[in-house]
């Protein structure tokens, strides 16, 4: 196989039935059962689809897409049947990346629950050392957020993405440089990223019924069924040589605001209305970058003009930031019960910068 004179190792990171295992963790007790994650419409109790379902639930036929009454007719009588609540996965999925984020060497949000990494200068090039920190990774999403999902591991994304496509649920699957053409040319056509239904089709008249076989279809015929530019993404996907950059950058700018109060006071909820403001907006400013912030500073100057700061690692969250300028206010005041605070301000830093998709509102103004 011809390459690039160092060898890309990426991960592609797909959590498992995500709507609905992020309901799981909420309410444990619905685990053993069937569980749907629906969007209703709002025009009759039971019209809308299925958004997610877990792998109970899929066993008896019930999918992403089809109609809610559907899966009803499918499900036994302990189904859960519950609303799609975006906000909490929106937020859980920003965890998530940010977790992500300290693995790779960059980082391309694909979906809300998708990421590419590039890993290649983290292992050095090497795809055992990729299988610890992958494992590590793994370890550590399910321990700091309980959740399980499904990576795969290759010298290129679109491989990457199939091998964790294979590997669900909970999967982990490395396909090293040697092994691209053995994995790919088994699958179904119909599975690499580009092929949907109707090329699937035009390509099985073709007697194209697997990667292999597209491979090795000619580029002639290609062009003639799927035009020149896609014919030749496809060619290139299914030998296992289209090659992308994942140019997410981990940023080491600071973002800061601070502010004199309108009069000195130790009282948190005083300081927090006027800061709370200030915070919204710097958010927003951060976001529009396509930037999150993973580190949060604190920084007061007391009436006497001491300056005091504090450091915390957060959740790249609007509100999580919030809660955590308010709790370390909250210890700071603890802690020196005559402080009386005369300028407060925060600062940003360690950024983890999103490409793809900048923001995860638009994956869901797109979808829902
Ligand atoms: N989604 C949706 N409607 C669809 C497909 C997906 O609302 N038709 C949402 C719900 C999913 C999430 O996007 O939880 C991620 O989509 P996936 O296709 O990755 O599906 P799951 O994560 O649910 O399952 P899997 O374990 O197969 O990845
Ligand atoms: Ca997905
Ligand atoms: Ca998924």
């Amino acid at each position: 196989m011809q390459g690039p004179s160092r060898q890309h190792v990426i991960a592609f990171v797909d959590l498992d039935y995500f709507f609905a295992q992020v309901e799981e963790l909420e309410r444990p007790e619905l685990a053993d059962k069937p569980l749907v994650v629906c969007v209703y419409s709002g025009r009759t109790p039971t019209s809308g689809v299925v958004s997610s379902a877990n792998y109970l639930a899929r066993s008896y036929g019930v999918k992403a897409g089809i109609p809610i009454i559907r899966a009803m007719k499918l499900l036994p009588e302990s189904a859960v049947f519950l609303p799609a609540r975006m906000q909490l996965y929106q937020e859980v999925s920003g965890r998530v990346m940010a977790i992500l984020g300290e693995y790779a060497d960059s980082i391309r949000i694909e979906s809300i629950d998708e990421a590419s990494l590039d890993i290649t200068g983290r292992v050095e090039g090497d795809f055992s050392r990729a299988h610890h920190l992958v494992r590590s990774m793994k370890e550590r999403l399910r321990g700091s957020l309980g959740l399980k999902c499904s990576v795969g591991v290759a010298p290129n994304r679109v491989v990457a993405k199939l091998a964790a496509d294979t590997s669900k649920p909970d999967g982990l699957k490395i396909v090293r440089p040697e092994e691209v053409d053995t994995f790919l040319a088994p699958l179904e056509v119909g599975k690499l990223p580009g092929v949907g239904v109707k090329l699937g089709k035009m390509l099985a008249e073709t007697g194209v019924k697997t990667i292999g076989d597209l491979a090795n279809l000619p580029i002639e015929t290609l062009i003639g069924i799927a035009g020149s530019k896609r014919a030749i993404y496809l060619k290139l996907a299914a030998q296992g040589r289209f090659e992308e950059r994942i140019s997410g950058r981990v940023e080491r700018r600071q973002y800061s605001r601070i502010l004199t109060l309108k009069r000195d006071t130790s009282d948190v909820d005083e300081v927090m209305a006027e800061l709370e403001p200030v915070i919204g907006e710097l958010w927003e400013r951060l976001l529009k970058s396509g930037l999150r912030a993973r580190v949060l500073g604190l920084h007061i100057i007391t009436s006497q003009l001491k300056t005091i700061t504090r450091q915390k690692a957060i959740h790249p969250s609007l509100e999580d930031v919030k809660k955590n300028v308010r709790e370390l206010l909250t210890e700071l005041i603890a802690a020196e019960p005559d402080i009386v605070i005369r300028r407060a301000g925060v600062r940003f830093s360690s950024f983890l910068k999103m490409s793809g998709q900048s923001s995860l509102t638009s994956f869901t103004a797109n979808n829902h």
